[in-house]
């Protein structure tokens, strides 16, 4: 590890357009807004998503990063900036954990439901034990990371993606992410070396990580600003942080026939423990509990729920679910709503 000599110091936070030159040099695998969403949720059967069948989303385009090549910068309000390159990451304890993945959406149409969803197994080292060995200054309360890939999106160029997150969330247990399922992380989902922010939308996991900075206040990138904040009624905003409490229905899929007795069954998750998953067939007027699994480390939850439908015919499905801070999906008009879907039930009893 270098310090490195020419770091700012606290009153000189980088700005979006400033030139860096510990930027690793990058190539580009395709440029532009890329999504590749292969699974449906009727096809989220799997505990743990297969790689090759996780969501993948870049607003300005696909890096490559030769892992000799990559280098990460810390510093702004810290007491010693740090150069890390991949061999020093070795010096810090491996950590491993499982955890919902979810994209927020389209920044451009923020109350709409995606469903972009995955549960993966993330492995590397903890970003806490990085920053105690750089030295946070008291006066730091944001942590804002640069991703390397630069581009135009809504018009706009941005320099590189950056976000924020309260410096308060770091210890709980953020990750500089160097593995996937227990393979290298592959380039298109960030590697060599990603943040993952266990808990909150996937916006705020920043790939083809290259700096670190320690801030007094929220970063001023575009996608922290513009984009990537919800209005609250009195308003204001709020950033898109953690996620919401959400539950999908795997099984039965859409539009197939199910017999009269059934057992309906999906995932459950949130920023905060799901406490609760009940399920509707009639519209919402009347809900039955679900029997809900554990949660283990941030992974989402199974739930199941033994049904007989009243009537045979197309019937509308509905789940629901509550986190342990009480809050309950909304039936419509956000991206957590209420996940609802249409089954064909038979005739035989
Ligand atoms: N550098 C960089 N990091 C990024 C993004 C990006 O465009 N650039 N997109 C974010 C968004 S919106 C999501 S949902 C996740 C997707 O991660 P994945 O492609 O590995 O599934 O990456 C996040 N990190
Ligand atoms: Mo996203």
């Amino acid at each position: 590890m270098d310090r490195a000599s020419a770091q700012a110091g606290p009153h000189s936070l980088p700005s979006s357009d400033a030139a860096d030159a510990s930027r690793p040099p990058v190539l580009y695998e395709a440029h532009g807004l890329i999504r590749d969403i292969p699974l449906q949720p009727h096809e989220m059967t799997a505990a743990v998503t297969a790689t090759d069948k996780l969501f993948m989303l870049a607003h300005l385009g696909v890096l490559r990063i030769a892992p000799e090549a990559w280098q990460l910068t810390v510093g702004g309000l810290v007491d010693r900036p740090l150069q890390l390159r991949l061999e020093d990451l070795a010096r810090f304890l491996p950590a491993q954990i499982e955890a919902v993945h979810q994209c927020a959406g389209s920044p451009t149409a923020p109350t709409v439901a995606t469903r972009r969803v995955a549960c993966v197994v993330w492995g590397g080292v903890r970003l806490g034990d990085i920053l105690r060995e750089a030295g946070v200054q008291s006066g730091a309360t944001h942590l804002w990371s640069d991703g390397a890939d630069s581009g135009t999106f809504g018009g706009t160029h941005v320099p590189y993606f950056r976000k924020d997150l309260p410096l308060a969330r770091v210890d709980a247990d953020v990750l500089l992410a160097t593995r996937l399922n227990g393979d290298p992380l592959p380039n298109r989902h960030g590697g060599p070396v990603r943040l993952v922010v266990p808990g909150f939308y996937g916006t705020n996991s920043v790939k083809w990580l290259w700096r670190l900075t320690l801030a007094d206040r929220r970063a001023d990138g575009l996608f922290t600003t513009l984009y990537y904040n919800d209005p609250l009624p009195d308003g204001t905003t709020r950033p898109v942080y953690g996620l919401e409490p959400e539950s999908i229905i795997v099984d039965p899929a859409p539009n197939t026939p199910v017999p009269r007795r059934a057992e309906i069954r999906g995932w459950a998750w949130g920023d905060a423990p799901v406490v609760e998953v009940k399920v509707s067939g009639d519209a919402g007027r009347t809900w039955v509990g679900a029997a809900l699994g554990p949660r283990n480390g941030r992974a989402w939850q199974e739930w199941r729920c033994p049904w007989a439908f009243a009537t045979a015919g197309p019937t509308m499905l509905i789940c629901r679910a509550t986190d342990a801070a009480g809050r309950m999906q909304p039936m419509d008009g956000a991206r957590n709503e209420v996940h609802r879907v249409i089954v064909e039930v038979s005739q035989e009893r």
